[in-house]
Order: C-alpha cells, then structure tokens, then sequence
C-alpha cells in the first residue's frame, strides 16, 4: 500500500521556530518516523513539501493510480485553496486532513477548511503526533474497504 504525505507552506520551518504552537521536531524527523510506522503497518510512504501550492497541485495529479491514500497538512492553505480541493476531488483519492495545532482554539479564519468536508477524517491539535494517528486512521479505512 503506498501512500502521500502533503506538507504545505512554511512547514519546512519546523523546529527552528514557534516550538510552542508546532512542537519541536523538524520535518526531517516527522517524516522519518511516519516511515517507520508506516512500515510496520505494512504501507510505503512518500512525503514532500512545498510552499506553492502549484507545486502541490502537481504532485496531486501525479498521485493517480499511484497512491491509494493521501496524508495532507496543506497549511494555511487548508483555509483558503480551492485549486487543492479540486486535485485532490479530481484524482479521487481518499485522503486524511491533518494539523499539529488544534486549529478551532485559533483564530476564527482557522476554523473553516475548504478540504475537510470530503476527506476520510480530520486529526488536529496533537502535534507531531497528529501526522502518526492520521496515518493510522488512513490505513485501517483504506484496509476496510478491500
Ligand atoms: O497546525 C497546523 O498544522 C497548521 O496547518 C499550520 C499552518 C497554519 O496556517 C494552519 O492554520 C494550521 C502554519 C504552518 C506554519 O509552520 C511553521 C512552522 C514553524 C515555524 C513557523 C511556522
């Protein structure tokens, strides 16, 4: 079972700032133990980051046929990217939204997400942890539904 995992903008700043509200491992080290987990769960994964959203489109694309599960924390542009809405439709695969902080006890422009209403589920608010419990939660859906 291979998988995608979508980091969006300025996630690539973890753990050099803001260790309060994002914790304090670096990109590097959540990818490296999501590949651990996901190995033992018997899935392959394949991660990466951008800060256009261009970018993030295009390698939704490319996912089609690919990829049976999509792991996404599109960022700030969960809030606002309707491009990224429309790939992830497009390509029809299932994904989980994800967020190291508990964005509904932030701002009220956190609150809405244009992805959530058709993702599998949505993890928030535990930090890095969250990127391990989203997989999690793909997995045991995408294994449900074979
Ligand atoms: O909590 C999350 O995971 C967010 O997706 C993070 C986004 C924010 O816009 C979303 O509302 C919630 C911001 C990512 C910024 O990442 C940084 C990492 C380290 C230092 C500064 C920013």
């Amino acid at each position: 079972m291979q998988l995608l995992v979508l980091h969006g903008p300025n996630l690539n700043l973890l753990g050099t700032r803001e260790p309060g509200l994002y914790g304090s491992a670096t990109l590097e080290q959540i990818n490296a133990a999501l590949r651990e987990r996901a190995m033992a769960l018997g899935a392959g994964i394949d991660c990466f980051q951008s800060n256009h959203e261009g970018e993030l489109v295009d390698r939704i694309q490319a996912a089609r046929g690919q990829t049976a599960g999509i792991l996404i924390n599109a960022g700030a542009y969960t809030h606002t990217s309707i491009a990224l809405r429309d790939a992830l439709l497009a390509v029809a695969i299932p994904y989980v939204e994800l967020h190291l902080s508990n964005t509904h006890a932030r701002e009220t422009f956190r609150h809405h997400s244009v992805l959530a209403d058709r993702a599998v589920g949505v993890i928030c608010g535990f930090g890095p942890a969250s990127y391990g419990l989203a997989l999690e939660g793909l997995v045991s859906h995408l294994r449900a539904q074979v």
